[in-house]
C-alpha cells in the first residue's frame, strides 16, 4: 500500500486530492493547523475512526512553519509521496502579509526538502514531492504561457512561490531528489475558500436570491484568468508523480475569460437578469499590482500525462452557483 502525506489537507487541492489517493487505495496522512474552530469542513466526510481496523485516513498537527515537526512527519510515516499544498494561498492577502507568506509559501516548501534529502540519505529511501506551483509565477508575462515562458511574478505571494519552484528544481539537481513543480492555472470548485473571485461571486448570488444581500462588491473586472474544475487538476498532480523522470507541468484548460464575464455567466445562470444591477466596485479589492492576463498551454500536460481539461468555463459557473444556491 502506497504512503502519501499532504500538506494543506484541509484545503480545496487538499480536500480532493485525499478522496482521489482513498480511492487509490492509498493510505493518506494529512498536516492540518491547529484553529480554535474547526478548520475541516471539507474533508469531515473522509474522517475514519481511529480505533477501527483498516483506516486509512490519518490527520496530524504540524505546520509550514515548524521544521521539527514536518521532519518527524516524514521521519515517522514515512511517505511514498509528498503534495505540499499548504500555503498561505491568497495573492491580495499577500500584499498585507508579505513576510508570513515569504515564510509558509516560500520557506515551507525549504524545510520539506531538507526533511526529504536528510530521510533519504539516512534510510536509503526514495520519496517523491508534488510541489503546488502557480501561473501566478507568469505575472506579466505575455499570454499563452508555457513550461519554457519567463516569469515575471507580481505578488509577495508569486515571489515566494518562484523561491519554491526554483528550491524543488534545485534539489533535483543537486541531490536527485525526485520533486516536480506543477504549474497549475486558477482551478475552482464548491468547495473553493469564499474571498477567491469565482467563489464570491457564486456565493454572493446565492444570498441575492434567497434576499440576504442586494449587491456584491468586487474589484478589478477586467483580468482575464484561465479557470478549471478542481477535481481534475488533482489527478493531474498525481499523473505527474507516477511519471518515471521528474519533470515540471503547465496544468490549464488552455481557454481564458474575464471576472466580468463569469459574473455575466453566474448571474445568467441563476436566472437573474442584468449582473450589473448587482454588482458594486470596491477598490480595496484591487491589487497594488494586477496579474492581467493568463492563459495556459497546456499541450506538454496532453501530451505526456494524457491529461486535458474536460469542465471548461460554462459549466464551471453552472457547477458552483448550483451549488451555492442549495447551500
Ligand atoms: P487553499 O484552499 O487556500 O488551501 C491552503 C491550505 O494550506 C489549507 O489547508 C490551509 O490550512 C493550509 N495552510 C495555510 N497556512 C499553513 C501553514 N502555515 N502551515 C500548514 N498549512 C497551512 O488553497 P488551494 O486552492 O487548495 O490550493 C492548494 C495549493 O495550490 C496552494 O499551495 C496554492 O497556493 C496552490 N495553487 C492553487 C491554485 C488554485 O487556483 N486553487 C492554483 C495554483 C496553485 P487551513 O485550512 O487551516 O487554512
Ligand atoms: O482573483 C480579480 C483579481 O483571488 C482572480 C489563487 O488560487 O489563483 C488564485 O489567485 C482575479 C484577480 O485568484 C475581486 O484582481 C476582482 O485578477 O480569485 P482570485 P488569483 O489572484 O488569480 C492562482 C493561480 C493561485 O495560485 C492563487 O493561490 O479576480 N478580482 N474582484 C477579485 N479577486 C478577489 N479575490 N476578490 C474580488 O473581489
Amino acid at each position: 500500500m502506497k504512503k502519501a502525506l499532504i500538506t494543506g489537507v484541509t484545503g480545496q487541492d487538499g480536500s480532493y486530492l485525499a478522496e482521489l489517493l482513498l480511492e487509490k487505495e492509498y493510505e493518506v496522512h494529512g498536516v492540518m493547523r491547529r484553529a480554535s474552530t474547526f478548520n475541516t469542513a471539507r474533508i469531515e466526510h473522509l474522517y475514519q475512526d481511529p480505533h477501527v481496523e483498516g483506516v486509512r485516513f490519518f490527520l496530524h498537527y504540524g505546520d509550514l512553519a515548524d521544521a521539527n515537526t514536518i521532519r518527524k512527519l516524514i521521519y515517522n510515516i514515512r511517505p511514498d509521496e509528498i503534495y505540499n499544498l499548504g500555503a498561505q494561498s491568497h495573492v491580495r492577502v499577500s500584499f498585507d502579509i508579505p513576510e508570513y507568506t515569504a515564510n509558509i509559501t516560500g520557506l515551507g516548501t525549504l524545510r520539506i526538502l531538507e526533511a526529504m534529502k536528510d530521510y533519504e540519505h539516512e534510510t536509503g529511501a526514495k520519496v517523491k514531492l508534488y510541489q503546488a506551483s502557480s501561473s501566478e509565477l507568469f505575472g506579466d508575462a505575455p499570454p499563452p504561457q508555457n513550461e519554457s515562458t519567463p516569469f515575471s511574478p507580481r505578488s509577495p505571494y508569486g515571489i515566494a512561490k518562484l523561491f519554491s519552484y526554483h528550491t524543488a528544481k534545485n534539489y533535483r539537481e543537486a541531490y536527485g531528489i525526485f520533486a516536480v513543480n506543477g504549474i497549475l492555472f486558477n482551478h475552482e470548485s464548491p468547495r473553493r475558500g469564499e474571498t477567491f473571485v469565482t467563489r464570491k461571486i457564486t456565493r454572493g448570488i446565492a444570498d441575492i436570491v434567497a434576499g440576504k444581500a442586494d449587491k456584491i462588491y468586487l474589484g478589478n473586472l477586467d483580468a482575464k484568468r484561465d479557470w478549471g474544475y478542481a477535481p481534475e487538476y488533482v489527478e493531474a498532480m498525481w499523473r505527474m508523480l507516477q511519471q518515471s523522470e521528474p519533470e515540471d507541468f503547465v496544468i490549464g484548460t488552455g481557454e481564458a475569460h474575464t471576472v466580468r464575464e463569469f459574473c455575466e455567466a453566474g448571474f445568467r445562470h441563476a436566472g437573474l437578469g442584468d449582473w450589473q444591477t448587482y454588482v458594486g466596485i470596491d477598490h480595496r479589492y484591487f491589487r497594488p499590482t494586477e496579474v492581467d492576463f493568463l492563459l495556459a498551454d497546456p499541450r506538454k500536460a496532453k501530451e505526456k500525462l494524457g491529461w486535458e481539461a474536460k469542465i471548461k468555463f460554462e459549466d464551471l459557473a453552472k457547477i458552483m452557483v448550483d451549488a451555492d444556491l442549495k447551500k
